[in-house]
């Protein structure tokens, strides 16, 4: 049994990384498991760090009081995020025998925006929304599982965070944890500045996919796949019409910026905030002039 389990409540995640101990005779199974991509239909992106996970994300979403928070945040058109983050699955490199603890975790965040305070469901083209007032909201739950008895253990409700802002004309501020505004509607040809005015560093990561956002609405691929397993090469990728976008650390008072040339829809996170649902959305139509 494997005793050290953190639980989130008030720590940074940075913070947590900094706790982190490599253990010599013990390795850490990683790769993120995708269990729902987010569609323009329903927002909501789910993804387990394992299998012993995984499980919790089916105790959580059978438990009356989880399933009013995700009834509220639709109602809301929220963006949802649901991330199964603990148990760690960890190997005895003598034994080979897999250990986990029987604590796990789900991290429920709920993003929701107004400009000028009208609900900000539909994304819309920057220019729209420069120089109005933008208001973003998080709400984070913390749903604690007992992954072998199949119960959930605790159900803890964070401060809602709140960031307001004018809007400025294609850019997109990457806050904590959130990207404002969330969504963008851009024609083709159109850069995007992600700026980072926070003490804390993010990244923009995502795969863009060049179809039309009606085609792509049920075929968006928010993490890259040759991020989490080496199978598919950066060719095929790019032969199926995706491309991977990954702007690498933004510092503070740092931006990264990108111009999209063809149209398509690029579902994005921050990989350093994906659990407190960090992520947001650019669609690019056809450019009018061409
Ligand atoms: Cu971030």
């Amino acid at each position: 049994m494997i005793g050290a389990v953190l639980i989130g409540s008030g720590i940074l995640p940075e913070e947590r990384a900094r706790e982190f101990r490599s253990l010599t005779d013990i390795s850490i199974a990683t790769g993120m498991k995708v269990i729902k991509e987010p569609t323009l239909e329903d927002n909501t992106f789910i993804y387990a760090v394992n299998d012993v996970a995984q499980r919790g994300i089916d105790i959580a979403q059978s438990d009356v009081r989880v399933k009013q928070i995700l009834d509220e945040s639709k109602s809301k058109e929220a963006a949802v995020t649901i991330a199964a983050v603990q148990p760690i699955v960890m190997t005895d490199r003598q034994s080979g025998q897999l250990l986990h603890s029987a604590a796990g975790q789900v991290i429920i965040t709920a993003n929701w925006q107004m400009v000028e305070g009208a609900l900000y469901s539909e994304p819309k083209n920057p220019t729209e929304i420069a120089n109005k007032r933008v208001e973003s909201h998080q709400q984070i739950w913390n749903i604690l599982v007992d992954v072998n008895k199949g119960q959930v253990s605790q159900v803890a409700q964070q401060a809602n965070r709140v960031i307001t802002d004018t809007a400025r004309s294609n850019v997109v501020r990457a806050d904590v944890n959130m990207f404002v505004p969330k969504a963008l509607l851009i024609e083709a040809g159109s850069e995007i500045r992600w700026s980072n005015p926070s003490n804390l560093p993010h990244n923009v990561v995502g795969t863009f996919n060049q179809t039309t956002a009606s085609d792509a609405s049920n075929a968006t691929s928010i993490i890259p796949e040759n991020s989490t397993n080496g199978n598919n090469t950066k060719t095929n990728l790019e032969t199926a019409g995706l491309i991977t976008l990954d702007s690498g650390f933004i510092e503070p008072n740092a931006s990264w910026q990108y111009r999209f040339d063809k149209e398509g829809i690029f579902n994005y996170l921050c990989t350093i905030h994906a659990e407190e649902g960090m992520r947001g959305t650019v669609i690019v139509t056809p450019s009018a002039s061409s």
